[in-house]
């Protein structure tokens, strides 16, 4: 969709949210891998998530203030765990957490009313799905589940989970997706996922973290940590730069998910010189925070954001 690939080169800034259940062990979104917490116990995890402080309002703000027009949030991350209400899998946030409300629902909303995009990072990789075997590069034997699934059966299953997504929640800007890298080899059937998603929404735009070339059916090319051909973080060797608008996600500490003794914010103008180092590389500027359990985003990624947007606005742009 011509019309909303070029709404989203000229968008130029957004918030990427990493949040999950993972949140609640205060180390990052790989912490059920990093930690080799087998999948019996981190199903446990679910039980303690009770975000009563979060308020959708309250990060539609957030980004507004910063000058971003749109939002990135992860609807499914690498350890499997649905942040919807799912009715194809019970591993969601409404059937296996006391909050047992729909935050995606409630953000979705809001984005509608305050006129912010919104995007749903999406993992093809999942480290607690039964049909996710072979298992790729992650998720070795701790996970403690015999190797049986059958793998078209977890694509079935992927795709609805994103028909789910992009019926029930009003216009989705697009997908991100990411975690193919962990079974390079393996049949994806991008093809078949990114026609039904084109089908559902027509205007939602599609995009892959692969590390590669874009594909057919991708509308948008993002470079994690880098900026469109360099490759200071090694992720991206091969990544050619195709025709598409670009994007450059990065973190404002080190880490994506929340990580409580993660100290090392970036200042307010190292922020800014990433964001504009990005527009001078046509690629608009992803930046993450990783909300806390309470469902609140840390006081100091607020700060620097509200700082962000007062520097914005003070240079010309809104
Ligand atoms: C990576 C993921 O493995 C990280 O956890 C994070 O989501 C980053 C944006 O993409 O591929």
């Amino acid at each position: 969709n011509k019309k909303n690939r070029e709404w989203f080169q000229d968008a130029k800034f957004g918030l990427f949210i990493h949040w999950g259940v993972y949140s609640v062990l205060g180390d990052g979104e790989w912490v059920m891998n990093e930690q080799q917490i087998p999948i019996k116990t981190y199903e446990k995890i679910p039980a303690f998530f009770n975000p009563t402080e979060f308020d959708a309002k309250a990060w539609v703000q957030t980004a507004k203030a910063a000058g971003m027009k749109y939002i990135t949030i992860t609807s499914k991350h690498h350890d499997g765990f649905a942040m919807w209400d799912s009715k194809v899998s019970d591993y969601n946030i409404v059937k296996k957490t006391p909050y047992g409300k729909d935050v995606l629902k409630m953000l979705a909303e809001e984005c509608r009313k305050e006129g912010i995009k919104l995007f749903f990072y999406h993992s093809h990789l999942d480290w607690h799905h039964p049909d996710y075997f072979p298992r790729g590069k992650t998720g070795g034997s701790w996970t403690g589940r015999p190797e049986s699934g059958e793998w078209f059966k977890y694509l079935d299953y992927m795709d609805a989970q994103l028909t789910e997504l992009l019926t029930n929640y009003g216009d989705v800007a697009g997908i991100w997706f990411d975690g193919l890298w962990d079974k390079k080899d393996a049949d994806w059937r991008l093809s078949k996922t990114y026609s039904l998603i084109h089908k559902l929404q027509p205007a939602a735009l599609v995009g892959n973290n692969h590390h590669v070339a874009p594909y057919d059916g991708e509308d948008f090319q993002m470079f994690e940590k880098d900026l469109p051909g360099h490759n200071t973080t090694g992720f991206s060797p091969e990544q050619k730069i195709g025709d598409l608008p670009k994007e450059t996600c990065e973190t404002i500490n080190y880490s994506w998910g929340f990580n409580l003794k993660d100290q090392g914010h970036k200042s307010k103008k190292e922020l800014i010189q990433y964001l504009i180092k990005a527009a001078g590389y046509g690629a608009n500027f992803l930046l993450n925070v990783g909300p806390m359990p309470n469902g609140k985003i840390q006081t100091e990624h607020v700060e620097k954001l509200k700082l962000m947007g007062e520097w914005l606005a003070a240079n010309g742009e809104t």
